[in-house]
């Protein structure tokens, strides 16, 4: 079935890679990023600046995915740009208020289906800063303590249903996968995979053949300019 296609960027996206993503059949909605960044409180970025020292999270990015609650649709699949669709996810549009793959410490928000709702989008904009510094006491010393995934599975950790895991693919199980996730680091796209099939090495042990099979597949399918652009939305 043809959806439409959204995809949600902040004012960081080049002209250039958002023509190119219309052109592709995507309908671009810009978000207002600062508007996140006001809702996370102090202690927030100050976590940010001292794992900034350590190792390379997640940042307040992830947060934009908020937005997607604000679309005017009745049902939403969300996917992270760090995901590759392999096959079909039509079933994902017949659950109901949350439905995602198992993950800490609830569930992985890198695919979601939801419903949109303003008033659910309310509540998250309005309860990030108070549920942040609430929820961040159960996560010290934990890398992902500053991701937005921590705050959407606990939020919704009353009504979430649990997917299938072949719907989020993360390489932990070998089963027919519907979506792959290259979630974490390093993302398969910072090594040119037409050149030098040695650079491969590292992701057969980091992802597993599986899953950068299915991407090696896609990225040689995809042309120059579709391949910026991946590379630009991650
Ligand atoms: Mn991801």
């Amino acid at each position: 079935m043809n959806r439409p296609k959204i995809c949600l960027t902040d004012s960081a996206i080049a002209k250039e890679n958002e023509n190119a993503l219309q052109n592709l059949g995507w309908q671009i909605v810009s978000v207002d990023a600062g508007l996140i960044k006001k809702q996370l409180p102090e202690a927030y970025w100050q976590w940010l600046n001292h794992l900034a020292k350590h190792v390379k999270g997640p940042g307040y990015t992830g947060f934009l995915k908020i937005y997607a609650w604000a679309l005017p649709f009745q049902k939403c699949v969300f996917l992270d740009a760090d995901t590759l669709v392999v096959n079909p996810l039509d079933p994902l549009f017949a659950f109901g208020e949350l439905a995602a793959v198992r993950d800490y410490p609830v569930f992985n928000s890198g695919v979601m289906t939801f419903c949109p709702n303003r008033n659910t989008y309310d509540l998250l904009i309005t309860n990030l800063e108070k549920m942040w510094l609430l929820f961040s006491q159960d996560y010290i010393g934990c890398p992902w303590r500053d991701s937005d995934q921590i705050y959407l599975s606990r939020m919704f950790e009353q009504v979430y249903v649990e997917l299938a895991p072949q719907y989020n693919d993360m390489g932990r199980q070998s089963c027919n996968s519907i979506i792959v996730h290259f979630n974490s680091e390093p993302k398969p796209w910072v090594y040119d995979f037409t050149s030098d099939i040695f650079k491969w090495i590292p992701f057969y042990h980091r992802y597993g053949f599986r899953r950068s099979g299915a991407f090696l597949k896609f990225w040689r399918g995809m042309s120059q300019k579709e391949r910026e652009i991946y590379k630009t939305l991650t």
